[in-house]
């Protein structure tokens, strides 16, 4: 962890404060075309830099170069940006990159295409936000069929994902969701499914992953199906945690890695409490590394591989709680759900089933005590009166009435705004901030009556003006008053001199 911690302060020094931009909003009324003319978007890309939309539709688009801090929001709105197999969608491209930030809300990009990279978007020193935004269909004949980062480390520039998904994207060479050169990818509660490439189906990165919360299913490759992770120059750190893979497969001539490709030393995989499922390859069905690096497993399941679950490099996996074989463990897991499925939540999970060895098998839970689901952990899953969790990224028998699903929708910068699931019969919500994960030490106590509260820094006595962790959750207030169960625990990190807020 104390090199994640490391890797963080290295990003935030190069980053400066954000400049104070006041938003000129400008509206879309006319989905039928991109311009120009008054109400498209066109119009609305050269007025305003934060763009909503007063209409639904498919708007087929030119590829629009991106060279300031742009907002486009369709919340409220269908609205699908297609590259009509002929261009990509964005360019992030300016004078002063790394502070170009493009972020979409609620959107969907299509068929994009391009020779090159970036089928989808191309993003150079910049930072991509994609907030419940959904990118399928696009192609790129070189690298990133749906996005392509060129060189970002050096202004910090990459791709943050929350909500959405990619979806049947790929690529000629690397990365058939995301290719990388420099910069970072960091999803969470998102879907990748059905990308595919020669290196890295869904992601190929030369940098910094971290995946939370997500499911990685049918993507292809040669080699890592899902992910390869390749940093020519060390610090290619991938962190999976309470994420899925499910039937991602490595093919062709000396296929290795079903889910996950490493190559090259001083590169690392973390993997916390996450399920792999049917991933399949020549070697290495789940993982293979081809690496004197290291893989470390905690707190995770590898079922119904073909081929070894591990395979490569023999001494360089670590395997703690873990169950699975080959490499990477002693034990196989049992009762695990074959099909992939909603179980709850927004992404889909494998099932732990009764009498499974992976339920209260781990005295040691993982951070945040929620599974990929937002179900609370520990439960107690086989009845004898202890709540101990269970290895894997599904929590078996979760308390009956779903708790509240906490979910982060917004730009990593100051404000922020918490949303949370629903509930029906809500009238309510009481919302906790704590410096502590334990609740001993709450600083903010919030009323809220949508299921939205924004947050920003300040300086007041329940202000959050400290650097470091921060812990929330979300209890409902049912019509006669009384308070429902507390969310499971979720958490951000604050650097307060950048104003920029980690999760
Ligand atoms: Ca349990
Ligand atoms: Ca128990």
């Amino acid at each position: 962890m104390f090199r994640l911690t490391a890797f963080y302060l290295f990003l935030l020094l190069l980053l400066s404060p954000l400049p104070v931009v006041h938003a000129t909003e400008a509206v879309v009324t006319d989905c039928t075309t991109y311009g120009p003319g008054s109400g498209t978007l066109e119009d609305a890309l050269a007025t305003g830099d934060t763009i909503t939309f007063a209409c639904s539709g498919t708007i087929i688009v030119p590829l629009i170069t991106i060279a300031t801090s742009t907002t486009i929001d369709a919340t409220g709105q269908t609205v699908i940006l297609s590259g009509n197999d002929s261009n990509p969608i964005f360019s992030l491209y300016g004078i002063d990159e790394w502070t170009v930030t493009l972020t979409l809300i609620n959107l969907t990009l299509t068929d994009g295409y391009t020779p090159g990279s970036g089928g989808a978007i191309i993003v150079r020193w910049n930072k991509l936000v994609l907030q419940d935004t959904f990118i399928r269909d696009s192609y790129a004949a070189e690298h990133g069929g749906a996005v392509s980062v060129i060189k970002g480390v050096y202004g910090g520039g990459g791709v943050d994902m929350i909500g959405g998904g990619l979806i049947n994207n790929s690529a000629g060479n690397q990365g058939g969701a995301i290719a990388t050169d420099y910069g970072y990818i960091r999803v969470k509660h998102t879907v990748i499914d059905h990308n595919s490439a020669l290196y890295g189906g869904a992601f190929y990165a030369d940098g910094f992953i971290r995946a939370t919360d997500s499911t990685f299913s049918n993507n292809e490759a040669n080699k890592g199906g899902a992910i390869y992770n390749f940093a020519f120059w060390g610090g290619g750190i991938v962190e999976i945690t309470n994420s899925t893979f499910s039937n991602n497969r490595a093919v062709g001539e000396n296929s290795q890695g079903g889910a996950l490709f490493q190559n090259v030393s001083d590169n690392q995989y973390y993997i916390f409490s996450s399920t792999f499922y049917g991933n399949s390859a020549d070697e290495g069905g789940t993982v293979y590394s081809a690496s004197a690096s290291t893989v470390y497993l905690i707190n995770s399941l590898i079922a119904a591989s073909t081929g070894d679950d591990c395979a490569g490099k023999p001494h360089h996996y670590v395997s703690r709680n873990s169950l699975a074989t080959g490499l990477c463990g002693t034990e196989a897991p049992t009762g695990i759900d074959p099909v992939l499925q909603d179980n709850g939540g927004p992404t889909m999970t494998h099932a732990l089933l009764e009498g499974s060895n992976a339920i209260d098998a781990n005295a040691v839970c993982p951070p945040f005590f929620a599974d990929q689901r937002g179900m609370v952990r520990p439960a107690d899953g086989d009845g004898d009166g202890q709540e101990v969790c269970d290895i894997g990224a599904y929590e078996y028998g979760t308390a009956s009435g779903a708790p509240l699903r906490n979910h982060f929708t917004a730009p990593d910068y100051d404000p922020i705004t918490l949303t949370w699931g629903a509930v029906d019969w809500a009238i309510a919500y009481e919302i906790e901030i704590s410096r502590t994960p334990d609740f001993s030490d709450v600083i903010k106590n919030s009323v809220a009556t949508a299921d939205t509260l924004e947050l920003q820094l300040n300086s007041g006595p329940d202000g959050i003006n400290k650097n470091g962790p921060y812990y929330w959750h979300v209890r409902a207030q049912r019509p006669d008053q009384s308070w429902g169960e507390w969310s499971a625990t979720d958490s951000f990190i604050v650097d307060v001199n950048s104003r920029y807020w980690f999760f």
